[in-house]
C-alpha cells in the first residue's frame, strides 16, 4: 500500500469533521510560481534581507515595488492547479495559507485565513487605512478579481501614495514584522479546532506559522516531495507533489460525507 493509500484509510477510518488545509509555496509550485527556498527558489536571485524587511524598504522602496511588481506579473499569468481546485472543493474546510498569491481564492476556496498577507493588496507605511488599493488578481478582467479591483498607474514610475501623503507599501508580512492578529486568531482557532489538517508544500522553518501544525491534536498529512521541518510531526508524510497527493486525499474526504 502506497502512503497516499494508507493516509486515504485513514481519513475514511476518520471520518474528519472539521479540515484544515495549511499550504506554502509548493502549493503553488506547478502552477508555474517558483517557491522561496530550495531549486529555482525566489529567493536565489534576491537576499531575502534586501527586499522582504521594513528596513530594505525604508532604504530603497522602488526596488522592493519593483520587485513585488514582478511577482504580480507571475502569479497573474499563472493559474490555479489540480491542488489549488481540490482544496477548493472541500466546502467547510479552512484553508490557512503562508501564499501571499490569492491562487486559493482564484480556485474558489470560500474561508481562506492568509498569514503573510497578498500580493494584491498594498497599505499605507503610516497606518492610517484610507490609502489601501487593491489590484487586479489577473491579467483579463475574466474570473476572480479582487472586490474593488481596479487598475493602478505602474508604481515604478512614480511610487504610489496614500492619501494622507505617506508611501504604500506592499500588503505583505515582512521579517520581523507581526503577522495581522484577526489571521492568528482564525488560525489558532481553526487548526485546535481541526481533526485533520493537510499540510501541503512548506518549509516549515518560518514562525510563528510553522507552529501552527503543532495546535492541531487531530490527524496530520503532510504533502511535499522533500521531507521538511514539519515532516517528523505528521502523522503521515507523503512524498509526493502537491497536484499528485491532494486530490486523492480530498476524494477520500468526501467520499466520508
Ligand atoms: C512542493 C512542491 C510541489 C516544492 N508540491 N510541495 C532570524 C532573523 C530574522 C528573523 C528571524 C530569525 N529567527 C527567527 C526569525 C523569525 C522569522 C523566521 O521565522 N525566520 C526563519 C526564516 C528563521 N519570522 C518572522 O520574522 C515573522 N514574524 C515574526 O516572527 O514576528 C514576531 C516578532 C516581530 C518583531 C520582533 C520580534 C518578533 C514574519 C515572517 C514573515 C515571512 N514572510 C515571508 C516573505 C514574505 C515576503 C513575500 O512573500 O514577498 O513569507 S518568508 C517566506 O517564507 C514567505 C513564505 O510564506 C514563508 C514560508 O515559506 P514556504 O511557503 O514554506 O516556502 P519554501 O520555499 O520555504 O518551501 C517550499 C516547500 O514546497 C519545500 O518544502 C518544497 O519541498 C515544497 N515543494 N514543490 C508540494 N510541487
Ligand atoms: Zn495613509
Amino acid at each position: 500500500m502506497s502512503t497516499i493509500e494508507k493516509a486515504a484509510a485513514a481519513i475514511r477510518a476518520l471520518r474528519p469533521r472539521n479540515v484544515v488545509v495549511f499550504t506554502g509555496a509548493g502549493v503553488s509550485a506547478e502552477s508555474g510560481i517558483p517557491t522561496f527556498r530550495g531549486e529555482g527558489g525566489l529567493w536565489r536571485n534576491f537576499r531575502a534581507e534586501e527586499l522582504a524587511t521594513p528596513e530594505a524598504f525604508a532604504r530603497d522602496p522602488a526596488l522592493v515595488w519593483e520587485w513585488y511588481e514582478w511577482r504580480r506579473g507571475l502569479v497573474r499569468a499563472a493559474e490555479p492547479n489540480a491542488a489549488h481546485r481540490a482544496i477548493a472543493a472541500l466546502s467547510g474546510a479552512v484553508v490557512v495559507t503562508q501564499n501571499v498569491d490569492a491562487l486559493h481564492a482564484r480556485a474558489g476556496s470560500a474561508d481562506v485565513v492568509e498569514l503573510h498577507g497578498n500580493l494584491f493588496r498594498d497599505r499605507c507605511t503610516r497606518g492610517c487605512r484610507r490609502g489601501g488599493q487593491v489590484f487586479p488578481a489577473r491579467r483579463s478582467g475574466a474570473g476572480f478579481q479582487t472586490p474593488a479591483a481596479q487598475e493602478r498607474p505602474d508604481p515604478l514610475g512614480r511610487l504610489p501614495r496614500c492619501e494622507c501623503g505617506a508611501l504604500l507599501r506592499p500588503d505583505i508580512v515582512w521579517f520581523g514584522e507581526m503577522l495581522p492578529d484577526d489571521a492568528v486568531e482564525r488560525a489558532t482557532s481553526a487548526m485546535r479546532g481541526a481533526d485533520l489538517v493537510l499540510v501541503i508544500g512548506t518549509s516549515g522553518i518560518v514562525y510563528p506559522a510553522a507552529g501552527f501544525v503543532a495546535l492541531c491534536g487531530g490527524t496530520t498529512i503532510e504533502i511535499n516531495p522533500q521531507a521538511s521541518a514539519l515532516s517528523s510531526r505528521c502523522t503521515y508524510a507523503i512524498a509526493a507533489t502537491a497536484t499528485a497527493a491532494t486530490p486523492p486525499l480530498v476524494e477520500a474526504i468526501l467520499e466520508t460525507r
